[in-house]
């Protein structure tokens, strides 16, 4: 059986990252949508050989549409995924406008699969920089148990979109010619103030909260407790955006519940574990930068230690493609479930 697709932000850099996987895994398509923005729409973008108009999103662009793929923005999913139900398609939501309602799934299909059974129209998918989290930390959670998480995070310019990148890019120029950087991007388009990150680092990713943590901060927060279906676990991040463009790197602290745990054990568990790719040899210098994990899709950890005071703490570095694992992937991902589960009615 096949299936009638539309991406939702096809021209961006996430739709087009969809559109690519959707070809390379030979996904079930009859037919295959694309749909933008006015301003984008009439864009031509190939897929498998052909030519595909991309048009602009209407609520009359969802009929006979089986299952759509959301990225251009929580105001364009809130503005058309009901009309995308009503005509009797799944949505599969990339951005943060439903991920935290509690009639809607937040799936990582390696860690909480059966989630998307009880989707009411929507399946939301998580932030990239939880995704890569908890993929890592679900196998030690089953086996050994989690009481507490603390993670810091080397973020790519890429989260922030296609003018962060072009802003890296032109600041790198600046700084080598001797000039003045020209900041109007980051942290947070739109917001009162911006600081070059080009040869920086800025410990914000998203706007404030009144708590005093940023909302990149608090996605990894609650989406990780909801993902995990672990309220209770203490979890606290600190996200910080790096100058490079693609792939997230987190160092991660976890404390463990199972006592007399050795590396080996978590070695063991992460080897094992759907999704990961265990890169960690001191004796040979491996471990996962953000270049070598650019454009594969699983996350991969390095760096496991045991914390040299606490006999249940353990560090690792953690590393995936923000806009493949921690996007596009795992949004086609979900969509395959949903085929091969039967979960699409
Ligand atoms: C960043 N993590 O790196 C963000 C981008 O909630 O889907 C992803 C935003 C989201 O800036």
């Amino acid at each position: 059986k096949k299936y009638n697709v539309a991406v939702v932000g096809a021209t961006g850099a996430v739709g087009e990252k969809i559109i690519k996987i959707l070809e390379e895994k030979d996904f079930p398509i009859q037919e295959l949508k694309l749909l933008s923005s006015k301003r984008s729409a009439g864009t031509k973008l190939v897929f498998k050989n052909e030519e595909i108009t991309v048009e602009e999103a209407t609520d009359d662009s969802f009929k006979g549409v089986d299952i759509a793929l959301f990225s251009a923005g929580g105001s364009v999913s809130k503005r058309f995924a009901p009309s995308a139900i009503k005509h009797g398609a799944v949505v599969v939501d990339n951005t943060s406008a439903y991920r935290m309602d509690e009639n809607v799934p937040l799936v990582v299909p390696e860690v909480n699969e059966a989630d998307i059974a009880s989707h009411q129209g929507i399946i939301a998918n998580p932030n990239c920089s939880t995704i890569q989290m908890v993929t890592a930390l679900k196998p030690i959670q089953d086996h050994f148990g989690l009481s507490r998480v603390i993670v810091s995070t080397y973020q790519a310019v890429s989260g922030a979109g296609a003018q962060a990148n072009n802003e890296l890019e032109e600041q790198s120029k600046q700084y080598l010619n001797g000039e003045e950087m020209q900041a109007e991007i980051l942290p947070v388009k739109g917001d009162k103030k911006h600081y070059p990150i080009a040869f920086n680092a800025l410990p914000q990713i998203d706007v404030f909260q009144e708590n005093g943590y940023t909302f990149e901060e608090m996605k990894m927060i609650n989406e990780t407790k909801k993902i995990m279906h672990t309220p209770e676990l203490s979890v606290t991040a600190t996200c910080v955006r790096l100058p490079f463009f693609t792939s997230h790197a987190e160092s991660i602290y976890v404390e463990v519940e199972k006592d007399g745990l050795s590396v080996k054990d978590i070695w063991e568990v992460l080897e094992n574990a759907d999704g990961v790719l265990l890169e960690d040899d001191p004796s040979t210098q491996t471990y996962p930068t953000p270049l070598s994990a650019a454009n594969k899709e699983e996350v991969f950890v390095g760096r496991v230690r045991k914390d040299l005071d606490h006999e249940k703490g353990f560090h690792m570095w953690v590393v995936s493609d923000n806009l493949i694992k921690g996007a596009a992937w795992n949004t086609v991902q979900i969509a395959e479930k949903l085929i091969a589960n039967n979960w699409l009615s």
